[in-house]
């Protein structure tokens, strides 16, 4: 199975954090298939917080959707929080959502796919369509062009090239 993967930071070292989720998966042996961009993006929501680091990619997996949500909610764990230079622990933030799993439709207490927000937020959709502009949401039966064409959203997302 497929899944397209939203990871998303906006607390200190963004990209190393981003980058480290992005290993624990690979040793739990999915296999990463594409990867779009780093995107700086602006808070959708609260407002009163910092700018996000965003980026989208699909992974190749045996792993059951259920099995997958524990897996990136232990990787957000071990992540969630770093020893700092004065040996506290310093919180730091990784968000790591399910988007899609092919045309999986779920919807349970703890697991809905497709991710509800997806049409709703550009700092989802624009990397979306970097990387996969044609796949078709299974419940809007759009395309991600599509779906990125008629977002209501206006916050600002801007592709960082100069992170790669
Ligand atoms: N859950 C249900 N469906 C899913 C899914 N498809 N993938 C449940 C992952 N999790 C899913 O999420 C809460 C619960 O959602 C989980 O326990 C899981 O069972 P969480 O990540 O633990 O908590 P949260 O981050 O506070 O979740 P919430 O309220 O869903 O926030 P979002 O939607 O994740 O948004 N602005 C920018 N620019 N970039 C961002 O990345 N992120 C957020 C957080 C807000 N604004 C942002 C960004
Ligand atoms: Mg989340």
């Amino acid at each position: 199975m497929n899944y397209h993967i939203l990871l998303g930071s906006n607390k200190e070292e963004m990209l190393s954090t981003i980058e480290q989720a992005k290993r624990m998966l690979s040793e739990k042996k999915h296999r990463i298939l594409s990867q779009s961009s780093f995107y700086k993006t602006e808070p959708w929501g609260e407002k009163q917080q910092p700018d996000f680091l965003n980026q989208v990619i699909i992974i190749q997996t045996d792993t059951t959707p259920f099995l997958l949500l524990e897996q990136l909610q232990e990787i957000e764990k071990l992540l969630g929080r770093t020893r700092n230079e004065e040996n506290r622990w310093a919180e730091r933030t990784i968000d790591i959502d399910i988007l899609y799993a092919e045309n999986t439709i779920l919807k349970t207490e703890t697991l809905t796919i497709p991710h509800p927000l997806i049409h709703l937020r550009n700092f989802t959709l624009i990397p979306l369509v970097e990387i996969d502009p044609f796949f078709i949401h299974p419940l809007l039966k759009r395309n991600q062009q599509q779906l990125l064409h008629s977002s209501p959203d206006k916050c600002t997302v801007i592709q960082h090239t100069n992170l790669l």
